[in-house]
């Protein structure tokens, strides 16, 4: 039976994977490693520190850092990714999503953030639907990061509910993978190919198309 939905943050309910994408690539640049879209794909759903070593490794460079010259690469990415965030408001909510939370308040269905973000709550404070929550999982207290599925392990326990009653929803293969790990039932919003490869229950191409029925009707 249903009980609660945890959402990814980045590419499910608002677009920061493009200030993403600018802040590593500004550090990136920085370094003389060249950053394209392409790659950038890659590290969705990724923590910050496993971010910038995939692109050290990409640019070869992975072993002429120390842990602290990476400790100030991966601060200075995010200061800037920070000050792009700055430009976020209630606006940048994906189609659907606000209608979707609505709805779940209303069924008395769970809601809980599953996002490898550190700036989860700062983005949800801009966006002011921080209220819809009944927990935000602290990716800073998680061992192992998508696609391992201890984030979605703990929103359970957090929210006091079984895994199989959970619906998870996923921009990233990494993270569709942590939900199907964590014995959730998988929504990918994405590209068919990716989200298909990566093991979803169900697959919608825009947020505008994730409704309260349809989750129902395919749980
Ligand atoms: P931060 P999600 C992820 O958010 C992003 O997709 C990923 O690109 C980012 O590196 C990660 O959060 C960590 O973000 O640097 O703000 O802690 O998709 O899990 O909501
Ligand atoms: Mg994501």
């Amino acid at each position: 039976m249903l009980k609660a939905v945890l959402f990814d943050l980045d590419g499910v309910i608002t677009d920061t994977a493009e200030f993403h994408f600018q802040a590593w690539k500004s550090m990136a640049n920085s370094i003389d490693i060249d950053f394209d879209r392409e790659f950038n794909e890659g590290l969705k759903g990724i923590s910050r520190i496993d971010s910038l070593n995939k692109i050290l490794k990409y640019g070869g460079v992975l072993e002429k850092y120390s842990d602290n010259q990476k400790m100030a690469l991966a601060n200075s990415k995010n200061a800037e990714y920070v000050e792009l965030l700055s430009e976020l408001k209630p606006d940048a909510i994906y189609p659907g999503i606000k209608e979707l939370l609505d709805t779940l308040k209303m069924e008395e269905i769970k809601i809980g953030l599953t996002s490898s973000s550190k700036n989860g709550p700062r983005i949800l404070d801009k966006l002011e639907i921080n209220h819809y929550f009944d927990t935000v999982v602290n990716p800073a207290l998680i061992e192992n990061g998508k696609p391992a599925p201890d984030i979605f392990l703990s929103a359970a326990e957090e929210l006091g509910v079984k895994p199989e009653d959970c619906i998870g929803i996923e921009d990233s293969e990494s993270g569709i993978t942590a939900i199907k790990d964590a014995n959730m039932f998988a929504v990918g919003v994405g590209t068919e190919e990716v989200m298909e490869k990566a093991g979803a229950d169900l697959i919608y191409k825009h947020t505008g198309e994730l409704e309260f029925s349809g989750l129902l009707h395919s749980f």
